[in-house]
């Protein structure tokens, strides 16, 4: 079966990351997720990208702060697109993990989501989208979902609008 796998460093990651699942359980994207790092098990990480693969994993989403390594180490295993998620945390509030996440070397990308909340949802919605290339149905759902923005948008600013009247 197709999935989703998204991997992050830390438990302390879950907490933003939720919301890249809840998206992906919006658009009713199987997935797996599960923490594996970069630095603290190498191996784990490397062995689970051979299963997931097997398994039928399409995208990888990873999240990681501070010295954030994980998508490169991912990308290294596989040919399948990996979306890295760069979180804050550090004393550097995620201008760390950004940069490393971001700075891939030729030939080896990762596509680097915004920092934190954004990112996370982001991620989501980018698999999605990779996922909906080949997938009809999905494609329409990704539609509907920004018709609603739209609704959304104009019903957020009725309710604190002001406009002058047009001139002549
Ligand atoms: C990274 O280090 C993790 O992704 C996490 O964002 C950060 C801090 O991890 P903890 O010390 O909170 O486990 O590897």
């Amino acid at each position: 079966m197709d999935f989703v796998s998204v991997i992050m460093g830390s438990k302390s990651d879950y907490e933003i990351m939720r919301h890249c699942l809840q998206a992906l359980e919006l658009f009713s994207i199987p997935y797996e997720v599960l923490i594996s790092s970069a630095h603290r098990s190498p191996d784990r990480t490397k062995d689970y990208i051979k299963q997931a693969e097997s398994k039928g994993a399409k995208v990888f989403i990873c999240a990681a702060g501070m010295a954030a390594h994980l998508a490169g180490a991912v990308c290294a295993q596989t040919t399948k697109p990996v979306i890295g998620v760069p979180l804050s945390g550090g004393v550097l509030d995620g201008l760390d993990a950004l940069l490393s996440t971001v700075q891939m070397p030729g030939g080896m990308p990762v596509a680097c989501m915004a920092v934190g909340k954004a990112g996370a949802l982001n991620a989501a919605y980018m698999a999605v989208q990779i996922l909906a290339i080949g997938d009809k149905d999905l494609a329409e759902k990704l539609f509907a979902d920004r018709a609603a923005k739209v609704v959304q948008i104009e019903q957020d600013s009725k309710s604190i609008e002001v406009r002058l009247p047009n001139r002549g």
